[in-house]
């Protein structure tokens, strides 16, 4: 039987398992990336495991996400990471340098090649043909200090391109399109594989947008195969040496197959508060529009750049609107600047913002009260913005500029427009933002700095067999790791100060959650499906640990969360029929007995001590899993088991 991609990819890494959907597998990481944001977790925790160099082809540390430095908070996170990545081996990307997914994709992304990141959108390099996953930062630390990448085998859908985008629709849409078809929790448990003819007429930046919304539909990650547009763009790059061609087999077997026609789509937009709420823009047409964000790591590139300078050229944006927008590399920005780019974009009245995640992550540029704000960004949950009732709708960056020039929502093919974009077959190549390591040798002197922002870990806590603890919040479907552990310009400079986050979390949905939890001591959480989707951040699980919290039990879990929750030493169970959801309220004593026999057989019973139901959950924990669980979380683990 033939093989995809994917599973090529896999087989070339595999450590352990057997490659069947539903086992866990291990795999062998070639490279990794990380984010200031979830990065000082990860080196910290790397520390811990005293490894004296990482055992990686290649690491990169990038400064993109706090690039604000309001205080002395974030400069002392990046310090912090510039001076262990100068001494571990590890590669360093400064603030200004751009957003991790575009830099690694332009300079450092290798068809065919494993990568990690602690960053969900880590599946960006998918576009150039590299098996990449987001994870937990621990999962990263782990990866760095030479040890595996443990995953369930994936099943496999094939996307099947036919057809060629018509003008002014986009990539973009093409993610919309399988969001709608998909929704943002069907891709949970399944790689997908872009192919078909249609492929050949989507550059690497389109491919690469469309394996970044992957993570929106809850996928393992997607790829595309790397074919001689992948070359070209290697070429542009410089790197052509790094050029190798990968596609599937004549007769892989794929569990699902939809056909998506290129021709037929017409531009789409998320409504508020999921990338997965698809309607047509045409449908909105006449939507008064207050704010306008181009950037991201979904569509910052120079493609996407030179269409949005060519439809503002000699166009003054709708006074109305606010238009910002933030290249996604010193690279996308100084080849803007040398074709003259960047004076038509600023001469159009936009607001040109640095090479950082900015907006998307709420670092400033929140909506007015109740604004309406069209980005083109990848998610739009409820309050990530940074304004609670801001509301926002995710587009392509021509829909975007459409809305900017006319004050409200346009579909951008209805405009009497046509643009020519003259695409470079040469990069500019400056590396000269990337620090290179020390040398070993010299690495042996150099200190790590710290500032007071660091905080040490929560404390471990060793599963235990019987546990009884109160409901302390009962929430419902597709609660986001951006519920449970918001980020944004006021929270962000706090990422490795456990302590001080645990305000703000849930704040969402629950303003009094950190005090309730932190009075009851040990707790128990409940939610419906697809609980921690969004984010990698693993301190939607360590902020939970710290307030005390012992077992999440849901419906469903996101992928990657649930991974951090067990790395944390939190259970994750799900009910063995969903309705029992219904028969638990918040506030009510819950009691599990017998966990370390129920870790084994894949059952447990959970006693509502307040009602006196007994409630049926399920688990199905790998030898290994029990045994993080049992020994306090993955740091614990790794420490006991001196791996
Ligand atoms: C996001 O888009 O939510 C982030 C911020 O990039 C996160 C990482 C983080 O929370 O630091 C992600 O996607 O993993
Ligand atoms: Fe940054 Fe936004 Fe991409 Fe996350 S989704 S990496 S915040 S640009």
């Amino acid at each position: 039987m033939g093989l995809t991609i994917a599973q090529k990819i896999i087989k070339s890494h595999l450590v352990s398992g057997e490659m069947t959907p539903g086992q866990e597998i291990s795999i062998k990481i070639d490279q990794t990336l990380t984010q200031d944001a979830t990065g000082t977790m990860a080196y910290l925790e790397f520390e811990t495991m005293g490894i004296e160099r990482v055992r990686t082809e290649r690491s990169v540390a990038y400064i993109d996400h706090n690039t604000l430095q309001s205080g002395f908070e974030n400069a002392d996170d990046h310090r912090y990471i510039q001076s262990v990545a100068k001494k571990y081996g590890i590669y360093f990307s400064r603030p200004g340098n751009g957003i991790c997914h575009q830099v690694h994709l332009e300079r450092f992304g290798i068809p065919g090649k494993t990568l990690i990141g602690s960053d969900s959108h880590t599946p960006t390099g998918g576009g150039i043909g590299m098996l990449a996953f987001g994870a937990g930062g621990l999962d990263v630390a782990v990866a760095m200090g030479g040890g595996a990448y443990y995953i369930t085998m994936p099943k496999m859908i094939k996307v099947n391109l036919t057809g060629k985008l018509r003008p002014f629709v986009t990539a973009k849409d093409v993610s919309l399109e399988i969001l709608r078809i998909l929704s943002v929790k069907g891709g949970v448990g399944y790689i997908i594989e872009w192919g078909g003819e249609g492929v050949k007429t989507l550059s690497v930046p389109e491919r690469a947008t469309i394996t970044n919304m992957g993570t929106e539909l809850g996928a393992t990650t997607s790829i595309f195969p790397s074919d001689e547009t992948t070359r070209a763009f290697l070429k542009a790059e410089g790197r052509e040496q790094d050029y190798i061609p990968l596609e599937s087999d004549a007769d892989a077997v794929y569990d699902r197959v939809i056909d998506i026609n290129l021709s037929e789509l017409e531009p789409l937009i998320a409504k508020p508060h999921m990338p997965d709420n698809v309607v047509t823009v045409s449908s909105l047409k006449g939507t008064k529009v207050d704010q306008v964000c181009i950037g991201s790591c979904t569509n910052s590139s120079l493609l996407d750049m030179l269409k949005v300078a060519a439809m503002l050229r000699g166009r003054t944006i709708s006074p109305s609107v606010s238009l910002s927008i933030s290249p996604g590399s010193k690279q996308v920005l100084t080849m803007l600047a040398d074709c003259g780019a960047l004076t038509d974009i600023l001469a159009s009245g936009a607001r040109v913002l640095e090479c950082a995640c900015g907006p998307c992550i709420g670092m400033g540029f929140s909506p007015n009260s109740g604004g309406v704000s069209l980005r083109t960004f990848n998610r739009n949950f409820e309050g990530r913005s940074g304004t609670a009732d801001g509301k926002v709708y995710l587009v392509s960056p021509e829909t975007a500029v459409a809305a900017a020039l006319t004050g409200e929502i346009t579909d951008p093919s209805a405009l009497d427009m046509s643009i020519k974009i003259d695409f470079p077959d040469k990069f500019r190549i400056d590396d000269s933002a990337v620090i290179p390591p020390a040398s070993p040798k010299e690495a042996k002197s150099l200190e790590v700095l710290r500032g007071p922002n660091i905080k040490k870990f929560p404390d471990s806590m060793p599963q235990t067999d019987s546990i009884k603890a109160p409901l302390i919040l009962k929430v419902g479907d597709n609660i986001t790791t951006d519920h449970i552990m918001p980020a944004g310009a006021k929270i962000l400079p706090f990422r490795s100060n456990i302590p001080y986050l645990s305000q703000f979390c849930f704040g969402v949905c629950d303003k009094t959650f950190p005090e309730r939890a932190k009075a009851a001591g040990q707790s128990i959480i409940v939610g419906g499906t697809n609980y921690g989707q969004g984010s990698s951040r693993e301190h939607a699980a360590l902020v939970p640990l710290y307030l005390g919290v012992r077992v999440v039990i849901t419906k469903s879990f996101a992928r990657i969360h649930i991974a951090n929750l067990i790395n944390a030493g939190i259970m994750p169970l799900t009910f063995k029929n969903p309705d029992d959801y219904d028969k638990l309220n918040q506030g009510d004593t819950l009691s599990i007995d017998g966990v370390f026999d129920g870790m084994d057989s894949g059952e447990m019973t959970l006693i509502n001590e307040t009602t006196g139901d007994r409630i049926p959950l399920v688990c199905s924990y790998t030898q290994r899993q029990k045994d993080i669980l049992k020994a306090g979380g993955l740091l614990s683990y790794t420490k006991k088991e001196g791996k």
